[in-house]
């Protein structure tokens, strides 16, 4: 008689080496986090705008959730997008402003070996500091960053030494998009090394080229795929006719009705700059939907800050820069199948801060020991499990402050002040302080504490002494 245990322990690892790993261990999910710049909050057809082209967008809303009451963790560029990568308020991190020359705004032309010392050169975020893609790299993702990225412009501070493997873009705030020069001084990089080869083409098609071409080369491993347009910010340049505008392919221009006056006019540039962008974000969609890996692919839009020259915030108040509704709450778009049910429209208080703890989750990667995260995983408030635990927000610009309790707003800055219930005025016209007092008490008490909590954090540079 045949004694079975033998043979069958050999049948079963036979079979088990069979078996794909993909059934019995679930992939792990692709990651493709798409950011645009200065984007208002209406300028997309999904969210109610009748003029913006947005087809990828309005898609990308259908097959996944739509957020309306999510916010940036800072009113401009460079703090968003680090506070975006860390999961940390940009008082936390030590980025609290831009890395931006002053000078650049009279029209300033720079010499290379001046800007090489200027402070938008030589600034960075913290060394210390834990980028998604360094713990992404960790977990066994290969990163790939393309367009705009305005951490850092020194070596060190560079993507390829904060996780990414693969980098094509710019590396200061804003550029001319087709000379690729910051007020005359060039700026685009392949990897660590600065690159004329495609001066004169415009920045939106050459970050869709590099992001195709990364998904050709990497869809077959878990992917980080990080996408920070610059677009639709206006030009960083120092022809006059450009400056302040957005420059925009013509094809993209004559899509929209000529201006009858130049607000029109230069709202119609913007206009063309974020359907390029959008064209730009469909092709990815299609990659993803031919290499067959969409299924099992995050895909995260948002806006950096609220919209800037160009744009419509409507039906909020103020833009981009500003402490209103108008400068923090912005668009943002997740689509991920199978998790997250198509047309979702959450109004639930979130942040870009949940960002980060949100998709450590979703791989299975725990948070950098001993670093404090300021968000917390949102997968179950998308998937209408549970209300949004955030209860509180607090941003700081120089002198100008603000801080959401609840649905309470207080806004308390140069360009305007006030108590602001949003439950029934997301638009912030009505100053309820003389009303309610007791409110206003408990929410200036809520922001001391926040400062204090961020004064009492381990501090970090740039912009923090120590
Ligand atoms: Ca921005």
């Amino acid at each position: 008689m045949i004694k079975p245990v033998v043979s069958w322990a050999f049948l079963l690892s036979g079979v088990a080496s069979l078996i794909p790993a993909e059934e019995t261990d679930p992939p792990r999910p692709n990651i493709l986090l798409i950011v645009s710049d200065d984007q208002g909050y209406e300028d997309l057809g999904c969210y109610g705008s009748r003029e913006a082209k947005t087809p990828a967008l309005d898609r990308l809303a259908r097959e996944g959730a739509r957020l309306t009451s999510f916010y940036a963790a800072w009113p401009a560029c460079t703090p968003s997008r680090v506070s975006l990568l860390t999961g940390r308020y940009p008082q936390r991190t030590g980025t609290y402003d831009l890395f931006r020359n002053d000078r650049v705004d009279d029209g300033y032309r720079y010499s290379e070996i001046e800007y090489a010392i200027s402070p938008e050169n030589v600034l960075g975020t913290d060394l210390r500091e834990v980028f998604l893609s360094e713990v992404l790299a960790k977990a066994g993702y290969v990163s790939g960053c393309f367009g705009k990225w305005d951490c850092g412009q020194l070596r060190r501070f560079l993507p390829l030494q904060q996780g990414f493997h693969d980098f094509y873009g710019f590396t200061s705030t804003g550029i001319d998009y087709w000379t690729h020069e910051r007020y005359g001084v060039h700026i685009m990089r392949r990897g660590d090394a600065r690159s004329k080869e495609d001066q004169g083409t415009y920045a939106t098609d050459l970050f869709r080229r590099e992001a195709v071409r990364f998904l050709h080369q990497n869809h077959a491993h878990p992917f980080f795929l990080y996408v920070p347009f610059n677009a639709p910010h206006s030009a960083s340049s120092l022809d006059p006719e450009v400056r302040g505008w957005v420059q925009a392919p013509r094809e993209y221009v004559d899509l929209y009705e000529p201006g009858k006056n130049s607000r029109e006019e230069k709202r119609r540039h913007y206009l063309a700059a974020v359907t390029c962008m959008d064209a730009a974000i469909g092709e990815l969609l299609r990659a993803l939907d031919e290499y067959d890996v969409a299924r099992r692919t995050i895909v995260i839009f948002l806006s950096d800050n609220g919209g800037g020259g160009g744009s419509s915030n409507a039906p909020l108040r103020g833009g981009k820069a500003q402490m209103f509704e108008g400068g923090l709450r912005v668009p943002c778009i997740i689509r991920w199948p199978g998790r997250i049910e198509g047309g979702t429209v959450c109004d639930e208080f979130l942040t870009a801060l949940e960002i980060f703890p949100t998709l450590l989750r979703a791989v299975g990667a725990e948070a950098p020991l001993g670093t404090v995260i300021d968000g917390f995983d949102m997968l179950p408030v998308l998937q209408g499990e549970q209300s949004s635990p955030r209860r509180e927000m607090f941003w700081q610009r120089r002198g100008d402050r603000a801080a959401r309790v609840g649905s309470w707003k207080w806004v308390d800055s140069q360009r305007g002040s006030g108590l602001f219930d949003l439950r029934e005025d997301a638009g912030e016209e009505r100053d309820r302080a003389g009303e309610r007092p007791d409110i206003l008490e408990m929410v200036q008490q809520r922001f001391s504490a926040w400062q204090e909590d961020m004064q009492a954090a381990e501090p970090r540079g740039p912009f923090r002494d120590f």
